[in-house]
């Protein structure tokens, strides 16, 4: 195992790894900004850094302030948590070139599941799902049209760098396709510096339903089940659940068969998701892979007990998957809501000092936080102040309890979005388990 491993991120995903770094028995060493030093990850790592200024490009993003840290302090392993630089795979290949380890898939990797063209073609190489597409980038306006018109209209425009939901265009008719198509072009240009794009069926309401994946560095692969995140607001997720009300065991299987067949066909390593569409019909399609660990891991720790961060350190450390996929036993229900600082009318960012906080416990409950009396919010970063996580034997029961977390949930001098939680858990349709990527344009 390691002796010590730099965590590259902030609030409660650092404070997340510390946790699994401390059970390891590994020295965690946190980085922080000019904005984070009294924050909660740098009171409770062993030792901490400071790599900046407030701006994350000065601080969590800069890469020479990070690996110099690793090297003065003689940290072996980095883990970058999600976003910053958790899905560079420049920073990866960095790192390699360093001989640090990076705590993820290897860079190779990281580069073929982060253009979309590429990632789709190894799918469907893999005989995974896909929807119909146009099969390679596509550059020519005229072939654009011939495509779409193939597929059939409404299409999608997806750009290759996007993800996320980012740089996607739908398209109703054949008149309006190539004025979107380069739209699309120079707007993925425009944001992600690469112009290429791709064509695409649209599925209208679907779920997302996502598969926990784990790898070793000896070919063993296994999932953890679904997570069912339809509950966004322009592709930002607000309440993920494990498992889904979607799903049956065969249903799960399939899906789960399909993302470990997609991990092997790639040769992954490491934890990761394979994100699906679900139609109507319980089809689904392969969308996405994040190489990284998710915001939403904990609902798939509480049903399948399995602890994914300690996983993901352990693979990177070249321990072997003891665990077989027939002894992943999924036990009861689990949501997750997440708590943003934010007004919950109008969803702008509500940063300040959080003047009192109580948070709630009890049977069942797992609060995820990086934040405590006293914190401030800052406008510097996202506004996730804490991830409210509750398990229970059923669904409903989960519902419930997570109705009385939220009541019992004090935050006093910043606005959350807590009372949207709330009416969430009274609505019928949410209730009923019906629940897709539209779910949530009625509360606004
Ligand atoms: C789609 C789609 C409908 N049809 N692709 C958005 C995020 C990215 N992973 C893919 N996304 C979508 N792709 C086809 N062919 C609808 C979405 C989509 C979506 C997907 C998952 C979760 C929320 C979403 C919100 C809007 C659109």
């Amino acid at each position: 195992m390691f002796n010590k491993v730099l965590i590259a991120n902030r609030g409660e995903i650092a404070v997340r790894i510390i946790r699994a770094c401390k059970e390891l028995g590994v020295q965690s060493l946190a980085v922080y900004s000019d904005a984070d030093k009294d924050a909660l990850h740098v009171r409770l790592a062993d030792g901490a850094v400071c790599i900046g200024p407030a701006k994350s490009t000065d601080s969590y993003l800069n890469v020479t302030s990070i690996i110099s840290t690793m090297q003065v302090a003689d940290a072996e392993a980095i883990h970058p948590g999600y976003g910053f630089l958790a899905e560079n795979a420049a920073f990866a290949e960095a790192c390699e070139n360093c001989g640090i380890q990076f705590i993820g898939p290897t860079s190779a990797v990281m580069r073929l599941m982060g253009n979309k063209v590429n990632a789709k073609r190894v799918a469907e190489e893999a005989k995974v799902p896909v929807l119909a597409w146009s099969e390679h980038a596509v550059t020519d306006e005229n072939e654009a049209l011939e495509i779409a018109c193939r597929i059939g209209f409404p299409v999608l425009i997806k750009a290759s760098s996007g993800g996320g939901g980012k740089g996607m265009k739908l398209v109703h008719t054949k008149a309006s396709l190539i004025g979107s198509f380069r739209t699309a072009r120079m707007e993925a240009l425009a944001s992600f510096g690469d112009d290429e794009v791709f064509i695409e069926q649209y599925c209208e309401s679907p779920r997302h339903v996502e598969i926990q994946v784990m790898a070793d560095q000896f070919g063993n692969v296994i999932h953890l089940g679904e997570r069912e995140c339809s509950i966004q607001r322009r592709h930002q997720k607000i309440l993920e659940e494990c498992p889904s009300s979607a799903l049956d065991g065969r249903l799960r299987n399939r899906m789960g068969d399909a993302a470990v067949k997609l991990a092997k066909a790639i040769r992954y390593t490491g934890v990761g998701t394979v994100e699906f569409l679900l139609d109507n019909n319980n089809k689904f399609y392969f969308m996405e892979m994040n190489t990284r660990v998710q915001v939403e891991h904990p609902v798939t720790e509480m049903v399948t007990g399995v602890d994914i961060v300690k996983e993901q350190i352990k693979y990177a450390a070249r321990r072997r998957l003891r665990m077989k996929q027939r002894s992943v036993q999924m036990r009861g229900h689990s949501i997750e809501c997440r708590i943003n600082a934010e007004d919950p009318k109008t969803f702008m960012p509500s940063p300040g000092t959080i003047k009192e906080l109580i948070l709630p416990g009890g049977p069942g409950v797992r609060v995820d936080t990086g934040v405590y009396q006293g914190s401030v919010v800052s406008p510097f970063y996202d506004s996730l102040v804490a991830k409210l996580i509750v398990h229970a034997d059923t669904r409903a029961e989960a519902i419930t309890r997570m109705a009385r977390a939220l009541d019992e949930f004090h935050i006093k001098g910043i606005k959350t979005n807590i009372p949207l939680h709330q009416k969430i858990m009274k609505d019928h349709d949410f209730i009923a388990g019906n629940t897709d990527i539209n779910f949530l344009s009625k509360f606004s």
